[in-house]
């Protein structure tokens, strides 16, 4: 189908290729350029695809008090970094390779860590330079002079505000929005967080409030409201953002996870995988916490996750054509942790060694087909504004790379020109010794944003192909690269022996709303206990201790059938006959941050017995699931 200038100027193709800086020409583009396949990003969503891999940044009160979710009540007044770097946190990102810093500038307990005039639940009443620092300002510095991105998460859910779920509070949320994407420079994404309404502070209420987030928020119109005040930044992630969440908080997006979505309420499965020719450019992005918490715990500095860890999710999230959004939290001084720098560092060398050197550069690169100005060459020119296109009719083509003797490689990058749209359906990667005899050493999913093939091992063939085995048009590549892996130098193993730790040799579930307790006491994060709602469930540890609370680790599987539990209420006993409460709460962040949980009682007391009861699942399941419970003194 031929277009003309006309019809062109009208199309995401010049739009997304003139607004962005590595998508910047268009120059190779003839008049006939085909016209995209199926739905195409926007600008500002095709400069956020480029950034690959970037930090969050949780830092707030949470810190100071150990918790995950604030309550709301909070004084002000604890929140005291006692030597706030932000060039350090900006050199740790740098260190991993992050191309940028999102900083949660109020997270769900309300606390802002800017000086707004809009609420006194705020910095200006924290002893941090008595009154005068401006922690969003601060961070936004250092990114600018480090040379990395910078943006904001401001929580909608507000657990200090006495007017959340009213109509005033969504006008105070859109005036700190206003303060945030006017008074620190260009964002380049604004995030909104999906947990939303439950209990709170909510201005000495102390109640349980719900919701329905899309009404409530309206998100077009906040959406609009960035837009309008910065024209490039994306917004994450309700229906309507330029960004979706990968459907889970463990690093993982599907192979492949197309960045398409049907134009309907988001869905975690489909989130996870994205749907194939969908209606909306909406892709994923996959965010991670370097420890099991969000917030910065100092019993948790022996679990910040192995360069080898964040290795894996890098090609489980780049490699699958999402972006990576790996959480650094700075701890109680406002440093990252030597920790958790050694790990970025060693996992930004190994990736920085590994996309080094480009074993295709030099190599003759021949195509079956390609049309006038974007030849066959594009793919491996060094430059990312061109790429090769072969004919809409083309869709069985291929590209062949003639490689200097000795080139070994064991991993393949692929970018199709997404201007264009998803064109490739399915591909397969081909070597010969330089005969026309070809081996298939690879078949994929989706090109898309970035594809990372890993080889088992390295080859050195002379000849590498790229085949299409299913597209939709001819592909358009922006570029076929081969590297040598570097694999990250792992961190030795940071021993803690925590006495506090209960050893559970011993312990029995002794009564259970449903069969199957034995689970949550055999060591194992995969295996869970199933139970109805309400569940409840009574342990004897065989001998009594001095306690000081409980632990709870959710399942790791994400089951449409069974959800971890929502709220507990915690009893102990010293002879199985009279009970004391130990309190009742609510599970932070449970459903999403599969990570342990630790409870502290009201008290410390001696105990030999735990009885549990879990009312309710974290979200709508038939039943409650729970894969470990220890205690601790
Ligand atoms: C979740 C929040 O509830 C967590 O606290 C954290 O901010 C994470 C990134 O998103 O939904």
């Amino acid at each position: 189908m031929k277009f003309s200038r006309r019809t062109l100027m009208g199309s995401s193709l010049i739009a997304g290729a003139t607004a962005c800086t590595r998508y910047n020409s268009i120059v190779p583009v003839p008049p006939e350029t085909p016209a995209p396949w199926g739905a195409t990003p926007s600008p500002r969503q095709l400069k956020w695809h480029d950034h690959r891999q970037y930090g969050f940044v949780h830092f707030s009160i949470n810190t100071f008090t150990d918790k995950e979710w604030g309550y709301g009540d909070e004084d002000p007044k604890l929140f005291n970094p006692t030597d706030f770097d932000p060039d350090q946190i900006v050199a740790a990102a740098k260190a991993g390779a992050l191309t940028g810093l999102i900083l949660t500038a109020k997270h769900h307990d309300g606390f802002c860590l800017w000086p707004t005039m809009l609420t006194e639940h705020c910095i200006r009443n924290s002893p941090y330079k008595q009154g005068k620092g401006d922690i969003v300002g601060e961070l936004e510095a250092a990114c600018r002079r480090g040379g990395i991105n910078f943006g904001v998460y401001l929580s909608p859910w507000d657990r200090n505000r006495a007017d959340y779920g009213t109509p005033s509070y969504i006008t105070y949320y859109r005036a700190q929005l206003t303060e945030l994407c006017t008074r620190y420079g260009k964002l380049f994404e604004v995030w909104f967080d999906g947990a939303n309404g439950g209990d709170g502070y909510y201005g000495g209420a102390r109640e349980t409030r719900k919701i329905d987030a899309v009404q409530y928020y309206n998100w077009p119109s906040i959406v609009k409201l960035v837009h309008d005040l910065q024209p490039d930044a994306c917004t994450f992630d309700p229906l309507g953002a330029d960004i979706r969440w990968v459907g889970n908080e463990d690093g993982h997006a599907a192979d492949p996870c197309w960045p398409t979505m049907p134009n309907e309420p988001y869905d975690q499965a489909k989130g996870n995988t994205g749907v194939r020719g969908a209606e909306l450019w909406w892709p994923a992005e996959t965010n991670v916490s370097i420890r099991p918490g969000w917030f910065y715990h100092a019993d948790e500095d022996a679990k910040v996750k192995l360069p080898s860890k964040i290795m894996e999710m890098y090609d489980q999230s780049v490699g699958h054509g999402t972006t990576f959004h790996l959480n650094l939290p700075p701890d109680r001084r406002g440093r990252i942790h030597d920790r958790d720098v050694a790990s970025l560092t060693a996992f930004g060398n190994a990736l920085r060694a590994t996309f080094a050197n480009n074993r295709a550069d030099g190599a003759v690169a021949t195509a079956s087909a390609d049309l006038p100005g974007n030849s066959a060459r594009n793919v491996n020119d060094g430059r990312l504004d061109t790429f090769w296109l072969a004919p809409p009719e083309a869709k069985n083509a291929s590209i062949i790379l003639d490689l200097p003797p000795g080139r070994s490689f064991d991993t393949v990058r692929l970018q199709e020109w997404l201007p264009l749209g998803l064109r490739v359906t399915r591909f397969a990667i081909d070597v010969s010794d330089g005969g026309d005899s070809w081996t298939t050493v690879a078949e994929k999913d989706m090109v898309g944003p970035q594809r990372l093939v890993r080889l088992p091992a390295p080859i050195t063939p002379r000849r590498v192909r790229f085949r299409t085995v299913a597209a939709e048009a001819g592909p358009a590549l922006r570029e076929f690269a081969l590297f040598r892996s570097v694999a990250p130098v792992d961190l030795p193993p940071l021993k803690v022996t925590d006495a506090s730790i209960v050893d559970r040799a011993g312990w029995k579930v002794t009564a259970a709303s449903a069969p199957g307790g034995e689970a949550i006491l055999d060591d194992s994060p995969r295996t869970a206990w199933t139970s109805p709602a309400p569940a409840s469930l009574t342990i004897d540890m065989g001998r009594s201790e001095t306690l000081a609370g409980f632990t709870l680790t959710p399942t790791r599987h994400v089951d449409p059938n069974a959800a971890p539990p929502m709220k507990y209420r915690v009893e102990t006993s010293v002879d199985g006959r009279t009970w004391t409460p130990g309190g009742e709460g609510e599970f932070q962040n449970i459903n999403y941050a599969r990570a342990t949980q630790r409870l502290p009682f009201t008290t410390a007391r001696p105990a030999r017995y735990l009885r549990f009861a879990f009312p309710q699942p974290a979200v709508p399941a038939p039943a409650i699931a729970v894969a470990e419970i220890g205690a601790f003194r």
